[in-house]
């Protein structure tokens, strides 16, 4: 939609909603299959509307909505309202026996969607077993209405939705992935906007084209939404300036390629100042590893100038690192800085009261009697947060917490790691492999001021882990490789202009300090966005107390709260 034609639109709707009074915009999310064709094969897919990805939300930045979710589908599901913060309201944060048990099929269920300082673009998508692979969309958040952009306005936006196929079923994915012990299978493709584009089989059925005009801005809104890789992201001869990441502005950094983590978000901005032609914009994976295999294909879909011109040459392609270009990818990712102005200012605490260092890990244990496992040496892989491999219990924490139901949870996570090594030593004992497995969570009293290193490890595979946490977005202070020193690195963290995310990219042995305060009370998931690991058990979860006052509570439960059984 044309910028002008959607202010006066806005400035429409604004005065209709001043006429009503306290109206909120309600919209209607209906989960079912559809049959969708991809890499020439027919499958049924979980949408939301029937479409894939779903359907954008557009919203003003401390706008409320609501979205009734009606499960028409044959699945549990849940929605999460993905860097949102929901100040206060942990009941609509949507992670399946975390905030809430699922919606059952049949049923249905009212999120109440509390916009606050988030600005930029943010996603929707579901937070129930693997179902988020199709079950996602973009959340637009626009300025509040007369407020200016931080950059110059663009002509036209578009959400770029990086995906991942699966021929197969992802119900069944996961049910082998589960039953095996061992690693998924790899995906078949990625897609743009649902699309994998013209390296793979059957392209000719679709492959997402935006069609530009010379001279014109866009602004591209970018966000990776797909299960298990981080991406390079670039478009062919062109540009791209960055002016947002996870709902909230940033320093211009203009980049031949961006590296993007499944979870975030980023805001581009292209200028369309080539010569009339096609120019592929593409996606491959970043993944620094020898061993484990990946899917190592391209997507791809096209830039198209309005204009005359030679149709039969096909579309450059644009320059992406080589997968395991960890220099590539933390050249673009350590670069980030906070807008960090006066209409855009940062409140980052300068001091800490809560400190935790958190290491992340993948872990083995002895397969089960009677089993075979296909993990290394024939165990079962899990992954841990502190040694910490996270079990879902069967009735959600925030419904245990809230009405002090027993047993249901801990709360021994710990602030530290129980033991200490050498996190990123080259060879690791076999003994630090097996993690403890419960329900720990971690109690944060309100308005704390909390750090959290987190700390890869190089137990049984080094990897990048892109951590997400629910309910607030954090600063990221530091970065550094190797192991974190207490005493070298915390002098160095950037105090002044650090990015504001919701999901940070923690390299392969290497580490990351947040940095965020309290001031949310309410059940708070923290987790990898690598759906493989999540379902190995790297999370955990903040319970941050309520505060004195009243409005330093969390909210009463909305009337219905989908059953536990
Ligand atoms: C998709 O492409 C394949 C191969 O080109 C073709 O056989 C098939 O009929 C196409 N399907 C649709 C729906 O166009
Ligand atoms: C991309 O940015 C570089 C560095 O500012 C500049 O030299 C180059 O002309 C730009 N390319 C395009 C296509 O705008
Ligand atoms: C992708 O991996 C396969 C199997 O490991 C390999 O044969 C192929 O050459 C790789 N392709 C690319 C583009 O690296
Ligand atoms: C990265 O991958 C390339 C291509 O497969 C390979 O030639 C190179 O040795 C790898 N580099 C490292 C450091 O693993
Ligand atoms: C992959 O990671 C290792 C260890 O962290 C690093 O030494 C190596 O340079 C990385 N590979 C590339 C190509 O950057
Ligand atoms: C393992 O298999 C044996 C023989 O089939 C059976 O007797 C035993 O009960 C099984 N153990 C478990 C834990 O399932
Ligand atoms: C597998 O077993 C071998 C020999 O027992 C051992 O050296 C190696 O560390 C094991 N690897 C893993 C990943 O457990
Ligand atoms: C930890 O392991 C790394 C990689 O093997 C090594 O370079 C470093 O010196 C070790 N650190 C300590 C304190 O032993
Ligand atoms: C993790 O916890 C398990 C079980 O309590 C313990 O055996 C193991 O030593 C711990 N490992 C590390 C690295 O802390
Ligand atoms: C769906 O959710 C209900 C309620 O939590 C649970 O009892 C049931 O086992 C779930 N079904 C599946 C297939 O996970
Ligand atoms: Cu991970």
């Amino acid at each position: 939609m044309h910028f002008s034609m959607y202010n006066l639109f806005i400035i429409l709707l604004f005065s209709s909603l001043l006429q009503c009074g306290m109206s909120h915009t309600h919209y209607k999310f209906i989960v079912k299959e559809a049959t969708y064709e991809r890499l020439c094969e027919t499958k049924n897919i979980l949408t939301v509307n029937g479409k894939f990805p779903g359907p954008t939300l557009k919203v003003h930045k401390g706008e409320t909505i609501f979205v009734t979710v009606y499960n028409r589908g044959n699945d549990n599901i849940t929605l999460h309202w993905h860097g949102v913060h929901q100040p206060r309201n942990p009941w609509s944060d949507g992670p399946e026996y975390i905030t809430q048990c699922p919606i059952k099929p049949g049923d249905k269920f009212r999120y109440k969607v509390i916009f606050s300082e988030e600005e930029g673009t943010l996603w929707w998508h579901a937070h129930s077993d693997w179902s988020r692979a199709t079950v996602h969309g973009a959340i637009f958040i626009y300025p509040r209405p007369g407020a200016p952009y931080p950059f110059p306005l663009p002509d036209y936006e578009f959400p770029i939705l990086l995906g991942e196929w699966w021929k197969e079923d992802i119900r069944k994915v996961l049910q082998e992935f589960v039953a095996s012990g061992g690693l998924p299978r790899d995906s078949d493709a990625y897609t743009i906007n649902g699309q994998p584009g013209d390296l793979y089989p059957c392209s000719e059925n679709g492959t997402y084209t935006l069609k530009v005009k010379q001279g014109k801005k866009y602004l591209l809104r970018l966000i990776n939404a797909d299960m298990n890789e981080v991406l390079f992201f670039g478009v062919a001869n062109h540009n791209l300036t960055v002016v947002g990441t996870d709902g909230s502005y940033t320093k211009p950094l203009k980049r031949k390629y961006i590296t993007i983590s499944p979870g975030q978000t980023f805001d581009c901005l292209l200028e369309a100042n080539q010569d009339p032609g096609q120019y592929y914009m593409a996606a491959s994976a970043y993944i620094n590893t020898t061993i484990i295999t990946f899917d190592n294909s391209t997507t791809t879909a096209i830039v198209e100038y309005k204009g005359s011109y030679d149709k039969s040459i096909p579309p450059v392609m644009p320059y992406l690192p080589n997968f395991n270009d960890t220099t590539a990818a933390f050249d673009f990712c350590g670069t980030l800085r906070s807008l960090a102005s006066e209409e855009h200012p940062i409140d980052v605490p300068l001091d800490v009261d809560h400190k935790m260092v958190s290491t992340l890990s993948v872990n083995t244990l002895p397969c089960d009697t009677n089993q075979t496992c296909s993990g290394p040496n024939g165990t079962r892989l899990l992954a841990s947060m502190t040694n910490n491999s996270f079990v879902l219990p069967p009735i959600d924490i925030l419904k245990a917490y809230y009405y002090q139901l027993e047993g249901v949870y801990g709360e021994n996570f710990p602030d530290f790691p129980p033991l200490e090594f050498n996190y990123t030593a080259d060879f690791q004992p076999f003994y630090l492999q097996t993690p403890n497995r419960a329900t720990e969570v971690k109690m944060i009293k309100y308005n704390e001021k909390v750090e959290i290193i987190l700390q890869g490890t190089s137990l049984v595979a080094p990897l990048d882990h892109p951590m997400h946490l629910h309910g607030f977005s954090f600063y990221v202070v530091g970065y550094g490789f190797g192991n974190y020193d207490e005493i070298r690195d915390p002098p160095r963290y950037n105090l002044v202009d650090p990015p504001l995310q919701n999901t940070v990219l923690v390299p392969r042995n290497s580490w990351a300090a947040i940095r965020f305060k309290a001031n949310n009370p309410g059940v708070w998931f923290m987790h990898c966005h690598f759906e493989r690991h999540v379902t190995w058990g790297m999370e955990t979860v903040f319970i941050v107390r309520n505060g004195e006052r009243p409005g330093e509570r969390m909210f009463p439960p909305p009337n219905y709260m989908p059953p536990c059984c």
